[in-house]
């Protein structure tokens, strides 16, 4: 029976239900059969409304190989300006580092093999852009939840600030510099990664090399890419614009549900 179906027919029993209560005396009414069935009917679906309602686990949905779009579009910046980014990716980013800190019991300092000694994820998603494009590609990292459980979260950590190595905008307080947020329901969703990986590959530098963000109930633009820092905090008020993201500076929102 589908939820919608089950629900009709909740609604329905329950106005029979109703009635039947307001003629009658509660105490023979739970002995009646059909009322019994109603109860139980509405607790049933009391419950499957409020999983589907307050599950904050349910998963993206996941694809095959077959689905694997052939040409997965670039967006925003394709490769980080300056001379830093440069360097890293001469070396083949032997050089660079994740760094986690803030309201963590154990600041970390993670190379790219490093990230690559934690249990491993790969996952098929649709990633879609407001602009109105999507694609379908594969995704092979760690959970970000495991890196965070590994760093320690202090008490007071709500949400993950990430940090870019690109700027879209040249802005003298810095503020053109590209980073994203999230809870810490998303933070630990198990479809949330640190990718290295695509389709199979090294993440290319147009993708986000070293390391993007993979957060699959959200829109495209949640999607950090060039991560360099992952900031614990109990506020997102103080850093940069306040709203949690370079697009959520500009106006998009927060929480960009698909
Ligand atoms: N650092 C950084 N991350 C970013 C962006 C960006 O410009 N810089 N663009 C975002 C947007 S709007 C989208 S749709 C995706 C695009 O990812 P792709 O280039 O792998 O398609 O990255 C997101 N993450
Ligand atoms: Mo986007």
């Amino acid at each position: 029976m589908t939820m919608v179906l089950s629900r009709r027919r909740f609604l329905r029993l329950s106005t029979a239900g109703a009635g039947a209560l307001l003629l009658s005396g509660c105490d023979r009414l739970t002995q009646d059969e059909r009322v019994q069935h109603i109860l139980e009917m509405a607790e049933s679906v009391t419950k499957a409304t409020q999983r589907a309602l307050l599950s904050k686990g349910a998963l993206a949905r996941e694809y095959t190989e077959a689905d694997l779009s052939p040409v997965f579009k670039v967006n925003g910046t394709n490769m980080p300006d300056g001379e830093e980014y440069a360097r890293l990716m001469d070396n083949n980013f032997a050089e660079w580092r994740l760094v986690v800190d803030g309201l963590v019991s154990h600041p970390l300092s993670l190379s790219l093999a490093d990230l690559k000694r934690f249990p491993s994820r790969t996952q098929i998603t649709r990633h879609d852009c407001v602009e109105g494009w999507s694609a379908i590609g594969k995704w092979t990292g760690v959970p970000l939840g495991l890196v965070l459980q590994s760093a320690g979260l202090l008490p007071n950590a709500r949400y993950a600030v990430l940090y870019c190595a690109d700027s879209l905008e040249e802005t003298p307080d810095g503020s053109g510099q590209y980073y994203e947020s999230l809870d810490l329901i998303d933070a630990f969703h198990p479809q949330t990664i640190l990718a290295y990986g695509m389709n199979g590959d090294d993440l290319p530098v147009a993708h986000g090399a070293p390391l993007r963000l993979r957060v699959e109930r959200q829109l495209g633009y949640k999607h950090a890419k060039y991560l360099m820092r992952i900031q614990m905090t109990d506020s997102l008020a103080g850093i940069a614009g306040g709203k949690g993201g370079y697009w959520e500076d500009r106006g998009y929102e927060w929480y960009a549900g698909i």
